[in-house]
Parts: C-alpha cells; structure tokens; sequence
C-alpha cells in the first residue's frame, strides 16, 4: 500500500449500471445511460475550466484539486447494455475483467460502478479473476439514484475515485459510506439504509472523515515482478445452498444432481448442520473458515474453472487463501522457515561491513529498518546479531514504528518479549499515532496483548474506544459474551442489546466509552 504520487493519475471508471445512475420511466427505475454527461454536469465532479485549460480530450472528465499538487482524470466507459446487477452473471464480470485487462496499462486504477445486490458477488468474483493485482480496483454503487437531491450515490462515487486516484491498495475493493472493504469480505445487510455492506470478519481497509485512515497493516501486499493474468475460465455450475433446521435429505440430493459441479453449503453457527455424523464429517474436513457465501462461491467457481488441474489440487487450492478471502486459523503454521531471509541476509551483509566511516554510517541508517524487518518476520537470530552490532532497538523507522511495532504486527510473543526484556518503550506511538497494544488487538493476537500489558501498555482514551470496536466485532456471532482477550486485559464487553452496541469497560478506569461503530447483533 503506498500513497499514489505524481502530478496526473488517470483512472477508468467501468459503469455497469445498477440504481445510480438509474431513472424513471412510467413509475420504473430502470438503469440510464449518460452517467458521464451527469458528472460533467456536477462541480465536484468536472472542473471544466482545468480541463480546457489542459486541453483535455472530450471524455476524460477531471476532479477538482484533492491536493494542491496532484489532479484526478478519469474516463467513464459504459457497458453496453446496462444491467441492474441483479441480471449481472459469470459472464458479465468476466466483460468487466477483460476489460480492466485491456486497459490496464493506460490507467493507474480502475473503478467498477455497479448495482448494489450483486455486488459483493461481484467483488468476491473480481477478485478471484484478477490475479497479480497491482493497481487499486474499487467497486461503488448506491442505494438512490445519484440525480436524486438526497442520494449516497455523489459520496460513494467521488470516496471510490478519490480512494483509487490517491492509494495504490492492490485488491478488488468495495467503497460505501465512507469505508473502504476487501471486496470479497463484504456482503449486503440493507436494501435502504445507505450502510448497506458490511465486512463481518475483516475490519475496512480504510475509513475517510475529515481524514483518511488506512489499515496499513490489512492490505495485501503485491509481488512487484509478477504480471496481472485474468482467469476467465469460472466454473458455472456451481451451487450455494442454506440449510435450515428440518432440512429432507431428499431436497439436498436433488440439489446436488448434474450439472452441478461443486456446491456451498451455509451451515449454521460455526460449520453446524444437522447432526448426522457423516455430514459433519464432511463438513469438518472441508471448512471455510471465515468465508462470506460470496467469497466461497466465487472462489469454487475460480477454482473449479482452472483447467488442468486434479481433484486433489482443487481441494488443496480451497483450503488456500488465495485472495485474502479467509483468514485459516493457524497462520503460524504456514509461515514458511526464515532461515535465509531477507532480514537474515541483510544483517549477515551489515556484519560484513568493514569499520570505515562510511560503513558506520550506512549501517547507523539502515539498522532501524532491519531490525523492523527483522521483528516483523520473528527472526530472533537476525535480532541477536543486531544487538551483537551494538544497535539500539528502539529506533525508528521511516514510518516512525520501533522493532516492537513490527514483532507486534506480525504477531510474534518471542520477538515481543525480547525487545521488552531489552527495555524498548510499550508505550511509542508510530508516526500514524497507533501504539504497539493497538496494533496487536487490530491484528488480534492475544498472547502478545498479554504481554504488552504485563510490560505496562495502555490504550489512550481514543484507542481504547477503537480497541472497543473491535472486540465488537471479534465477537462471537449472535452472542453476547465476555471476550477471550478480556483476561489479558482486565476490560470486558457489556452487551447494550438495545442501541446493538457495545461498551468497553475498563476495570482499572471504570469509564464508559460507548463505542460509535454499530453493527449488527
Ligand atoms: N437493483 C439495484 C441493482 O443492484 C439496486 C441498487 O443498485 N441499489 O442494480
């Protein structure tokens, strides 16, 4: 993730349809056409007179300046015919992704305006089809038409450019009321309310007010050499079925008849179903973790489509987090060894400085990073040598983090405890302000938590309101209930089961901080 830089960003706008850019006929909305000539039309959307001045080309329509040194141009291509997503198929989002493709080179960023009931879907199939993404992809829609006077639309659409032009975030997003998603952690929860998605096991991306926050440390992180390649070939056939309680074995059999080729099934809680054994069995072996509905049928429908494959490196390929769609539960199991390493080589490199003048002051500079780099990848041994090189482990980086910010983003307690026994401060903030402690409930590693808290750590008042939101939304679905962290931090969750909110209470500092997020219970 790296702010965008550069005097120009040019982004393509892909116009579906969906409801805003919709009008009426006979008492209908049905999707409009000239959604460009609407936005020429709106001052926060054209600045004409920086465009004649520019001499810029008739379909290329310019932001207002969002910074004094930098302009946003974009170009809106409509999709011939328009849709109201709920017509949108495979083979549309395939269209859309061809042309991302085909444009890809030309623009920095792309956003895809799109209804908003298939959206998620849409997102969820995006990305799994755009593999290697290395530019920003946002998905935008609204719920009122966008010539409406009281429409979300205008707020939806300019977050979405502003967010594609100023952020390079390599994934298929989703920008609604002000929060930006992981697209394929998204689902729809309202057909009015202008809060229509929400993202239930993946905190935003990015949140904008009066400022714009990034969670930095969510965003995926791109492969700078490898190449964008679209996946066209998505299975069809493929089945999402929700069970309810009573569920006649014979309704699921008829379900899973030819064609279909792979099914999800919603199960209920955490991967209950009706307590046949061999059923749960089956469940139990093919889990989808954290998965949206969505999210799982797009990925069946990636994975089931790649031709050439055997049923064994289907099944491997579902267990997999390919695009960020799910969090697997033992992500220290799969962290590949460190030895050799980057921070390993570039701390044996440092060791192989000879003592000049120059060489000290190269090391004096490239230290802190390392050992970030070194505490972020739990690499104990590079560590050891740092301080063997006499470095100070409590210096900063260039974004203003310590060691101890690092080893905490990455959820290591070795790391954690050895920079604490070296005596680095539990309490810096980083240059965006966050402590250690908030970066270790955000990427929610208890034991570390644990830890800090031992060496002193605490939350100022406006973390500890946003450290609320998120044990809210760490919560067990549909239960009120004291929350695992809680011992490690002497805090519990009280159930407000009327505003559904949560409260944070502190028991050493028997405040109150209603938190502002809501959601659902
Ligand atoms: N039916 C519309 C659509 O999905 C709903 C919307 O966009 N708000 O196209």
């Amino acid at each position: 993730m790296a702010r965008a830089v550069g005097p120009e960003r040019r982004l393509l706008a892909v116009y579906t349809g969906g409801t805003i850019g919709m009008r009426s006929e006979l008492g209908v909305l049905v999707p409009g056409t000239g959604l460009a000539a609407i936005l020429r039309t709106l001052p926060m959307f054209h600045d004409e007179e920086h465009a004649r001045t520019r001499g810029l080309s008739e379909d290329t329509l310019v932001l207002p300046p969002a910074s004094h040194n930098q302009r946003i141009l974009y170009t809106v291509l409509e999709c011939q015919p328009l849709f109201d997503s709920s017509d949108m198929t495979i083979a549309e989002w395939v269209r859309v992704a061809q042309t991302i493709e085909r444009h890809y080179e030309q623009y920095h960023g792309f956003v895809v305006i799109h209804g908003t009931d298939t959206m998620a879907f849409a997102a969820s199939m995006l990305s799994f089809m755009l593999e290697n993404l290395q530019k920003t992809v946002i998905l935008t829609g609204a719920q009122v038409p966008i010539h409406i006077l009281w429409s979300d639309g205008r707020e939806n659409l300019l977050g979405a450019l502003l967010m594609a032009g100023q952020y390079v975030i390599p994934e298929v997003c989703l920008f609604f009321q002000n929060q930006l998603f992981r697209g394929n952690r998204t689902t729809k929860v309202d057909a009015r309310r202008f809060a229509a998605f929400c993202s239930p096991n993946l905190p935003p991306l990015a949140t904008v007010g009066a400022d714009i926050t990034i969670n930095r440390e969510l965003v995926r992180k791109v492969d700078g050499k490898a190449g964008l390649v679209v996946h066209s070939s998505m299975e069809q056939d493929v089945g999402l079925l929700r069970l309810y309680p009573g569920i006649p074995a014979a309704l699921v059999r008829a379900f899973l008849q030819p064609p279909l080729k792979g099914m999800v099934m919603e199960t209920f809680g955490s991967g209950n179903g009706p307590t046949k054994p061999d059923l749960l069995q089956e469940l139990r072996r093919h889990p989808g973790f954290d998965m949206t509905s969505e999210a799982a049928l797009a990925k069946l429908s990636y994975v089931l489509g790649q031709p050439g494959l055997s049923l064994d490196d289907r099944k491997q390929l579902l267990t997999k987090d390919l695009r960020g769609e799910m969090t697997p539960p033992s992500v220290e199991e799969h962290r590949p060894s460190l030895q050799g390493n980057t921070p390993g080589r570039g701390v044996s490199w440092l060791l192989s400085l000879s003592g000049s003048q120059e060489a000290d002051a190269l090391r004096n500079a490239l230290m802190p990073s390392l050992a970030c780099a070194a505490a972020h990848a739990g690499d104990l041994e590079a560590l050891q040598a740092l301080v063997e090189l006499d470095s100070e482990l409590g210096l900063v980086d260039f974004n203003g983090q310590t060691p101890l910010h690092a080893a905490v983003r990455g959820g290591h307690a070795e790391a954690v405890t050895m920079l604490l026994q070296r005596g680095v401060d539990v309490n810096t903030r980083d240059t965006d302000g966050f402590s250690p402690l908030l970066l270790a409930v955000r990427g929610r590693h208890p034991g570390v938590i644990g830890l800090l808290r031992e060496a002193g750590a605490s939350l100022s008042t406006q973390e500890l309101e946003e450290a609320g939101t998120e044990l809210c939304r760490q919560r067990q679905p549909g239960t009120w209930q004291w929350w695992p962290f809680c011992r490690a931090w002497r805090v519990r969750l009280v159930p407000r089961p009327h505003a559904q909110k949560c409260c944070l209470v502190s028991n050493l500092k028997p405040s109150c901080c209603s938190i502002s997020h809501s959601f659902l219970p």
